[in-house]
């Protein structure tokens, strides 16, 4: 196969000419010592974006999920989060290898929590009881294939939150989508958390990083542990560069992302043993359940494959495809064609 088209996800992306001379071009120093001005730059723009204090760097989006979670938290304690939330499900539970603390798990409406179902399982410490200290909000929500979670109902969360004097962490890997899905600025997003996490590495397309963002206290803190797990970078203005293009660059274009995915979504729903709601299709992610008479899900794939199609199985009966800089609508069109090819 000459070309795939991979749909598989957005942190495919490959950087782009402009990432890859600011990279050559970068103005670096040792980043633990506080001395790369490049870092120092994308950590002030990004802390400027959410409307908040402070940034720091992150290796990943899991290490900054990681960091915020072990920042806010102490042990004996627990963390709310959300059934399907990429924290709890696809972090290899840092949540209680790293900071010891306990999920505890609440269903959703396509990833928002019900604020009384929130409320109900805010506990108060007791010799008995862990303190709820935290509660994780994800917009947008990967595994409900991209859903924006209203404003509204994280404004609910916030109040709920304020009422009990417990923290807000949003896990914003994908909070430029949600932006572009409602038009609702990121710093309203952003408000509705004490911290937020983005990732320069899906829809952005820098080749690594992830931005984490909050008060001043909890970003020196969140410095300090980063440090404590060997995520202190040295020269890493080299890498800080490219999401500096991606902030400056890259943000416009990820609406593109949300428009080919519903494009997608609307073409292939009809076709014999997909399972899907193109309504449901806000952003960038398609996840359909497959249940098809001649074929497996990993057959299904095989045969995508065999045609230049890569996707991603991410339970027993779904599939997710994953639109970003590097599938055009030609990629979709291929994609279409595939389905018809091999479904019908
Ligand atoms: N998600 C990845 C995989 O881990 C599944 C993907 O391909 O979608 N929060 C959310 C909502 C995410 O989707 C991801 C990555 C992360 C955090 C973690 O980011 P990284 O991969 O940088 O650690």
């Amino acid at each position: 196969m000459d070309k795939y088209s991979d749909f598989r996800s957005d942190t495919v992306t490959r950087p782009t000419p402009n990432m890859r001379k600011a990279m050559a071009e970068a103005i670096v120093g040792d980043d633990v010592l506080g001395d790369d001005p490049t870092v120092q730059k994308l950590e002030e723009m990004s802390a400027g974006m959410m409307g908040k204090d402070a940034a720091v760097f992150m290796p990943s989006g899991t290490m900054g999920n990681s960091v915020a979670i072990k920042a806010w938290t102490r042990e004996l304690e627990e963390v709310i989060v959300e059934a399907k939330s990429h924290i709890y499900n696809m972090e290899s539970t840092h949540m209680t290898f790293i900071s010891r603390v306990l999920p505890r798990v609440l269903n959703s409406n396509r990833g928002a929590m019900d604020p009384d179902d929130i409320e109900k399982n805010i506990r108060k410490s007791s010799v008995h009881i862990p303190k709820t200290s935290l509660i994780c909000v994800e917009n947008t929500h990967n595994n409900w294939s991209g859903a924006v979670v209203p404003l509204d109902n994280l404004k609910e969360i916030r109040k709920i939150a304020d009422k009990h004097e417990i923290k807000v962490h949003l896990d914003g890997a994908r909070i430029f989508n949600a932006s572009h899905a409602t038009k609702i600025p990121v710093k309203d997003y952003a408000a509705i958390a004490d911290s937020v996490m983005f990732c320069l590495s899906k829809g952005l397309s820098a080749p690594i990083g992830s931005m984490l963002i909050g008060p001043r206290e909890f970003i020196d803190m969140a410095r300090r542990v980063r440090k404590a797990l060997g995520g202190g970078m040295r020269q890493v203005g080299i890498i800080a560069a490219a999401g500096l293009v991606a902030l400056t660059e890259m943000v416009d274009r990820i609406q593109e992302d949300n428009i080919r995915a519903k494009k997608l979504a609307l073409a292939i729903a009809g076709f014999p043993g997909i399972k899907l709601e193109p309504e449901f299709i806000q952003t960038n992610i398609v996840i359909f359940g497959f249940n098809h008479p001649r074929l497996t899900v990993s057959e299904f794939l095989n045969r995508l494959n065999e045609r230049g199609i890569l996707a991603l199985q991410v339970s027993k009966k779904e599939i997710r495809f994953v639109t970003h800089k590097d599938v055009d609508d030609e990629d979709v069109d291929r994609a279409i064609s595939a389905f018809r090819a091999i479904l019908t």
